[in-house]
């Protein structure tokens, strides 16, 4: 059996938790590999709304195993409210939910340290979510980690030390950190987390593959914001590609099967960073508006722009992406003309690899411009009700992405979702 993999192909928020919950009944376990709570997938069904953090998208389906791999950093604290808020809403989530041993532990002082981080860079600094996302793999890195299994062996001492560690950092940075009442939630939510299964999830992971089981690997962020091939150092601190599922679960390279890449018919970034086709103007701003582009985790405004198949074509690349998923193609329904950024201008020549850096300020976006389809498409429930001009368009992106858009997304909930044939 295989591994499926989801993957975001721009800057996060595609739209993956929606997708993940539609595609789950076809799989037996959903699995997290890699980020932490600066993710928030946002799924809608029955008039409700929920946003998703840590846990996997597949825990409202029946039946399946949801799974926190080794690749992910997690926070206790903001790991129970999640929980804790799903267990209210009837998931029995202790039923369907295992944790990697080797998942590594945001502490309350790394929280301190990526706003410290950011603080200390001035002008230059990242928009982190503010969850200590980079100072805990930081920790990782250097072997300084402390990791979920670790609270059945001696933690008291182990979290003592890396505390005082960062204190000292802290410290060293001109900060005096304060936080003795997030410690205190904190160590309370460590001693929540003991009531859930932890286990060894590579062994777990192969085994259900060896029993013939279906995964169903869900990423977080997207692939512009990769550590190794996003738009360093604007990016999170974490592979976000399609071989991050691999080392973040443990699962072998040849066991990856389909690779779903997501994207939006348009593009959005939050936080710092070059973005080519952001847009200024009126246009972008009723992207925003039709789109509700503000942050699931920090509530902070998205900026928008047009499509970039430049940086699309390079995350197919680098994912093995053969199944795309079209996203929010409901927010253009109203507009006269789509625009496409089909290369980029960099000194007066014309680039259509995507480039070491997107940074520079002579990088000028080659559009292409299209006709809008012009009519309400929310309400549609098979391909064969597409305007033409919308079928044209979808088959100028399979085109020149050189890869099929095998689902269309026409807005928030389930139902409006199109699989093509
Ligand atoms: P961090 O906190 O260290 O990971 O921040 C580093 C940069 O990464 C950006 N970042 C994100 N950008 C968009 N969406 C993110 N999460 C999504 C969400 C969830 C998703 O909030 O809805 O789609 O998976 C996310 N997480 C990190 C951040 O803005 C910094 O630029
Ligand atoms: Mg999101």
């Amino acid at each position: 059996m295989k591994v499926d993999v989801l993957l975001g192909l721009q800057w996060g928020d595609e739209g993956k938790g929606k997708v993940v919950d539609v595609l789950t009944p076809d799989y037996d376990v959903v699995a997290r590999f890699q980020g932490g709570p600066n993710a928030g997938h946002t799924l809608e069904f029955e008039g409700k709304k929920y946003v998703l953090r840590s846990i996997p998208s597949g825990v409202f389906q029946h039946g399946q195993t949801n799974i926190i791999g080794n690749g992910v950093v997690l926070d206790p604290v903001l790991f129970r409210e999640e929980a804790e808020a799903l267990e209210k809403s009837g998931t029995d989530l202790h039923k369907v939910l295992k944790l990697s041993k080797k998942i590594h532990l945001i502490l309350p002082t790394h929280r301190l340290l990526d706003a410290a981080n950011e603080r200390a860079k001035g002008g230059a600094k990242i928009g982190t979510t503010g969850k200590g996302i980079g100072p805990t793999y930081t920790d990782k890195v250097s072997r300084n980690g402390l990791r979920l299994g670790d609270i059945f062996h001696n933690f008291g001492k182990k979290y003592e030390a890396a505390r005082n560690r960062h204190v000292a950092m802290l410290r060293s940075m001109g900060e005096e950190p304060e936080f003795a009442e997030l410690e205190a939630k904190w160590l309370d939510a460590i001693e929540y987390l003991r009531t859930f299964d932890i286990i060894d999830s590579e062994h777990y992971m192969n085994h259900c593959l060896n029993e013939g089981k279906s995964v169903l690997c869900e990423g977080a962020q997207g692939t512009m914001l990769d550590v190794d091939f996003g738009s360093y150092p604007f990016v999170t601190s974490s592979n976000t590609i399609c071989a991050g599922a691999c080392a973040g679960l443990g699962v072998a390279p040849r066991k990856i099967g389909d690779v779903y890449g997501i994207f939006k018919a348009y593009c959005t970034r939050v936080g710092a960073g070059p973005f080519p086709t952001e847009l200024f103007d009126e246009t972008g701003k009723l992207i925003r508006d039709l789109g509700h582009e503000y942050g699931a985790v920090t509530g902070r405004e998205r900026r928008c722009g047009w499509i970039d198949l430049v940086a699309l074509k390079y995350a197919i690349m680098v994912n093995g992406v053969n199944k795309l998923i079209m996203m929010k193609s409901d927010v253009l329904d109203g507009f006269d003309e789509i625009k496409a950024c089909v290369a980029y201008e960099i000194n007066g020549e014309r680039v259509e690899e995507f480039p070491f850096s997107i940074e520079e300020d002579e990088i000028k976006p080659v559009y292409i411009t299209l006709p809008g389809w012009k009519t309400d498409m929310t309400k549609m429930r098979s391909e064969e009700e597409f305007p033409t001009a919308f079928t044209d368009y979808i088959a100028f992106l399979e085109k020149e992405l050189g890869t099929p858009i095998v689902i269309v997304s026409i807005g928030p909930d389930r139902e409006q979702t199109i699989i093509r044939k």
